[in-house]
């Protein structure tokens, strides 16, 4: 407690050994052959990062000429944390059995959610987290819950097959999860989701949701999503989420 309140929250910077000595752990890789003069390079480019006192603490040789470091620093900037707003999904999440009760009190009727993550993406784990029965994290997944009818696609589901589904399916919302974002790979894949939602003539009366670590609600929005999901998600937050938009915009 006496250290919470030593804090200055308008000046922060990384926490090592003691309070605001600047301390911060690095780990990159060169492409360069192990050794002495490897270890100097990658102390020269820390401190030219603007790190004071850089110190090589591990250095391991990957093999053809590539050497991984780990490296500390002392970082000499700092943040004003009361200045900091991060848009969010403005919604206090229900648990399960809230949910069902809300669906029944106020959808009455039986909520159809298509889920995939789509594109190249093969990581199925971030989409079953959210909608398998079994869940994730001691959060039961939206398969679980009365009144929702949950559809997981899968992976690699081309965007005109989700569409389809959701066409058939007569969906209420679509789900998306993406995983990989190497060069930006989920921007146009999310784009033309959007796209194709449009060009059907659904894209308002569908509620649209996109996941994955490197999602941010702020970029969803920007991506013309109605909410975005990052790291620590749950089914109830995406399912509060959705039955509260469906309410909200008289979708029922
Ligand atoms: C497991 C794994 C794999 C497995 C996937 C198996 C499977 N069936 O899913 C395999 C081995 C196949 C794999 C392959 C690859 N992978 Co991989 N993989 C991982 C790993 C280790 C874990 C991912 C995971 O399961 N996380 C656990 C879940 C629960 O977390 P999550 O996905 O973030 O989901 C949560 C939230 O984000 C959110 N969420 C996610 N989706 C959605 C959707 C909605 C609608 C909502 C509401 C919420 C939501 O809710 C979830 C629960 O909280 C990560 C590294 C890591 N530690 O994260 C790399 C990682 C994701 N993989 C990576 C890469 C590069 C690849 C490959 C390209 C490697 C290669 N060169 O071949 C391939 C790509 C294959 C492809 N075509 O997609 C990179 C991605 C880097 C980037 N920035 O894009 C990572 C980060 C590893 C790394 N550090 O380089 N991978």
């Amino acid at each position: 407690m006496d250290n919470i309140q030593k804090v200055d929250l308008t000046k922060v910077k990384p926490y090592g050994d003691t309070l605001n000595d600047g301390m911060v752990q690095l780990s990159f890789t060169l492409p360069v052959p192990y050794g002495d003069e490897a270890k100097e390079a990658a102390r020269i480019l820390v401190r030219q990062m603007g790190f004071e006192e850089p110190n090589v603490v591990h250095a391991s040789d990957l093999g053809i000429g590539y050497t991984h470091f780990v490296v500390y620093g002392k970082c000499q900037h700092t943040v004003d944390f009361t200045k900091i707003e991060v848009p969010k999904v403005e919604v206090d999440s229900m648990t399960m059995e809230e949910v069902e009760e809300y669906i029944k009190q106020n959808v009455k009727k039986e909520i159809t959610i298509v889920g995939a993550c789509t594109g190249t993406d093969a990581h199925t784990v971030g989409i079953d987290a959210i909608m398998n029965m079994k869940g994730y994290a001691g959060h039961y997944g939206l398969e679980r819950y009365k009144g929702i009818n949950a559809i997981n696609m899968g992976s690699q589901v081309p965007n005109e097959e989700l569409v389809a589904r959701a066409i058939e399916e007569n969906a209420d919302a679509i789900l998306v999860s993406q995983v990989v974002t190497q060069k930006n790979v989920h921007i146009p894949n999310l784009t033309q989701l959007v796209e194709l939602l449009e060009a059907e003539g659904i894209r308002d009366k569908i509620i649209l949701c996109c996941g994955g670590p490197r999602i941010t609600h702020e970029l969803a929005k920007e991506l013309g999503y109605d909410a975005g999901f990052g790291s620590g998600s749950y089914a109830d937050d995406v399912a509060t989420f959705i039955v509260t938009e469906i309410v909200n915009r008289n979708l029922v």
